[in-house]
């Protein structure tokens, strides 16, 4: 007998899409879109409706295993739990007595975004007093960017943007990475409204826009404040509302003039005339909408680009007309369920190293006086393919002293330099919550299959570890199926106003619209839009630039819609479709070298040399290079991969990646 049941896609895309999973009870047979999704609505990605694949993949890891080979090597054998967790809580004990927890860093992101399972690593890790973890890998400098302007207000919900009359996509891959506001786009159009992308590469989006703008890496701060100056020079700005809803307007004004059109053109590579007119055509739209992605916030002036855009957003009162302002940053009123009952910051006592996400590397090999961590717990992540400078992670890993733990599902090019390797669930083996972070939807699903082999969860394996490190609370006792009854009996502002049919659903497993946020109440100290903000380290907003460095071409790592970072590579239908390692460049940048289209180039900087096949494109912005999606080493020619070409360099505020800000040269591989 089978049967149809309701769950909610684990993966960190903005949508949270509802599913919908056929199953005889012991496996998934099929899986569709949910059309009682309130924002999916029943269309999901070509990777997800392939879920079955993944979770009854062959290569799945299924028991425990301790490392035989070298590190790196990926030979194991399989162990049982008991001995796999008490020669890790040994090897812990013995770490924590002599070098305290300072030595034992724990590694998580974005493999599961539930709020139980990506997230329940914090009590154990905060009882232990373990390092804490700096998680800005992917949009903090955006999120900084965005409250030093607009506090905690909540921005536009996708679903809003039916009311905008124009459209801006300013760094957003939406065909890859939400595909669910494209229908959007294409109605939008289809009623006459202009829908224009500014990109540093547009390939797969440029199709879906009346406009393409390419823009120089790293300088979308630049096109803002020309767009203010012309909008100032016009006389369109609009006074009144910023002189009631704004701070520091008239200071700010001041410091446009200098900011022509002809001054960012040096900067962005955009011509001044293109400038005046989406200037213009910003303007004079009634409701305008940017859609920001995280793209342009990678970079050493990230925060400072984003409060750019986000003061442009509001500089015709775009805010207080429906479908006008930005969407792109947090959306709706407020968290739905208290997670720090998951996470548990009462539980520690001691302060504890912060480690940022970003410098793994030199966590693993010591720097700034700081000894080298002595033990690494990874769970839902793959480090050493989506953090910067793989050689020097890698590095870090092949220390002998160094004991690693990862929990994984597959092989991971991290999971290779285990000595214990844990088998990790997919979601349809475990209960959890879900809060969308892109709309305003808040989901429960539960659990649909046992989990395969010896599999466990993480909120199972923290319980294992917990007890035999004799950490007595109650909270290591609990079970999954609990945490979400707790997690419920504590709601929080989104879902304040639920109906008793919305939790029926909650309760049964399913999705439900939570409000969207009022754009006009300010969620700032001063109740009002910050243009100056006395609070950040720099109160003036101006232009500031990338880190950039000396090599000739700005790489940047975007997004690919055959994988999702480095999740899905399992997956032969996908990863065949995607292709080789490819470098996208501009065709003239590739004469100048000598390139040609599919050849064998190597993109090399200080850091290390990558092998990549070069794929030309008119799409790609003069001056860049593009990488799109995470890889394995195992399909890298020399092993390393496009991070390998990546810093360690912090973003101007929010700590975040940088991950877009690095130059490279790229030569062909064999000289004819
Ligand atoms: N299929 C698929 N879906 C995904 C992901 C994936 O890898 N694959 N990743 C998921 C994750 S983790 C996230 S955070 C979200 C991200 O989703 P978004 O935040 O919407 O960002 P992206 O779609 O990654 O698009 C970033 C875009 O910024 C562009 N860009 C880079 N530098 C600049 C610049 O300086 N200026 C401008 N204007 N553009 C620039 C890149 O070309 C890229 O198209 O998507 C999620 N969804
Ligand atoms: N070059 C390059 N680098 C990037 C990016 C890029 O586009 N290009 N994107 C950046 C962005 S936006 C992000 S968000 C980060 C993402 O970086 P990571 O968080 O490292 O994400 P993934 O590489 O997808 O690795 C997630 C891993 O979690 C595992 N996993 C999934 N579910 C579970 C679970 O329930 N339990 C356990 N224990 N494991 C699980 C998966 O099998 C997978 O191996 O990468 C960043 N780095
Ligand atoms: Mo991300």
């Amino acid at each position: 007998m089978t049967e149809w049941k309701k769950t909610i896609c684990p993966y960190d895309c903005p949508t949270s899409c509802g599913l919908l999973v056929k199953t005889d009870g012991t496996r998934i047979l099929e899986v569709k879109g949910d059309r009682d999704h309130p924002a999916s609505h029943g269309l999901i990605c070509r990777k997800m409706h392939g879920y079955a694949d993944s979770i009854h993949s062959p290569s799945r890891i299924l028991t425990p295993m301790r490392r035989t080979g070298e590190k790196g090597e990926g030979r194991f054998i399989p162990v049982s739990w008991d001995e796999a967790i008490s020669e890790i809580t040994g090897r812990w004990k013995e770490i924590l007595s002599r070098d305290g927890g300072d030595a034992i860093l724990p590694f998580y992101y974005s493999g599961v975004m539930s709020v139980i399972q990506r997230k329940c690593g914090d009590a154990f890790f905060n009882r232990m007093g373990a390092c804490s973890l700096v998680k800005t890998l992917c949009s903090s400098a955006k999120g900084a960017g965005y409250e030093a302007v607009m506090g905690r207000t909540g921005c536009l919900d996708p679903r809003e943007l039916k009311h905008s009359d124009f459209l801006l996509v300013w760094g957003s891959n939406m065909k890859a990475t939400r595909i669910q506001s494209m229908p959007v786009l294409d109605s939008a159009r289809k009623a006459g409204k202009r829908v224009v992308l500014i990109e540093a590469c547009a390939k797969d989006m440029s199709p879906y826009c009346d406009e393409t703008i390419l823009i120089r890496p790293g300088t979308d701060g630049a096109l803002a404040l020309a767009m203010m100056h012309v909008l100032v020079r016009e006389g369109l700005a609009a006074e009144d509302y910023l002189r009631e809803w704004s701070c520091g307007w008239p200071g700010f004004k001041e410091t446009l003039p200098s900011y022509t059109p002809a001054w960012a053109e040096g900067i962005t590579g955009i011509p001044a005339d293109m400038t005046e007119a989406l200037a213009m055509e910003y303007a004079s739209a009634h409701a305008p909408a940017v859609i920001l992605g995280s793209g342009p916030s990678r970079y050493g002036n990230g925060g400072m680009t984003v409060r750019l855009i986000t003061i442009l957003s509001a500089l015709t009162g775009a805010w207080g007309r429906p479908g006008g302002g930005l969407c792109g940053c947090n959306p709706g009123i407020g968290p739905c369920v208290d997670d720090t009952i998951v996470t548990r910051p009462d539980f520690r006592t001691r302060q504890g190293r912060k480690v940022n996400i970003n410098q793994l590397a030199q966590a693993l090999n010591g720097s700034h006086g700081q000894n080298p961590i002595q033990s690494l717990y990874v769970y839902g992540s793959n480090p050493v393919g989506s953090v910067s400078s793989q050689a020097e992670t890698v590095k870090g890993l092949m220390r002998q002293d160094l004991f690693t733990v990862v929990h994984e599902r597959f092989m991971t090019d991290t999971a290779r330099y285990a000595d214990i390797l844990l088998p990790a669930t997919f979601s349809v083996e475990q209960p959890d919550c879900y809060l969308a972070y892109g709309y305003c939807t808040f989901g429960t699903a539960y659990k649909v299959l046992e989990p395969a082999g010896q599999c466990r969860s993480n909120w199972n394996t923290f319980r294992l570890l917990a007890g035999a490190m004799g950490y007595e609370e109650a909270y290591f006792k609990k079970t999954e199926e609990g945490m979400v009854e707790e997690l419920l009996a504590h709601p929080g502002p989104g879902l304040a106003k639920a109906t008793d049919r919305e939790w029926d659903i909650l309760e049964k497993g399913g999705v439900i619209s939570t409000p969207f946020a009022d754009h006009m109440d300010f969620k700032t100290e001063t109740g009002k839009i910050m243009i100056v903000n006395p609070g950040q380290p720099e109160p003036m907003p101006r232009y500031t630039s990338a880190h950039g460095g000396e090599y000739p071409l700005r790489l940047i790592a975007v997004p690919s819609g055959y994988t999702l970072n480095s999740i899905f590579l399992e997956r032969e239908d996908l990863t065949g479709k995607r292709g080789p390692m490819k470098l996208m460049l501009h065709p003239l940048d590739a004469a100048g070298r000598n390139i040609g289209d599919g050849d064998k180039v190597i993109a090399y900087n200080d850091l290390a040399q990558v092998e990549f096949t070069a794929s030309l494109t008119p799409w790609v912005a003069r001056g860049a290079a593009a990488v799109a999606g995470v890889y394995g080493m195992s399909l890298a020619g020399s092993g390393l991969l496009v991070n390998a070409l990546h810093h360690q360099r912090l973003s101007d505020i929010g700590e975040a990646t940088t991950l877009n800000d690095n130059t490279v040269e790229v030569r062909p591989a064999f000289h004819h």
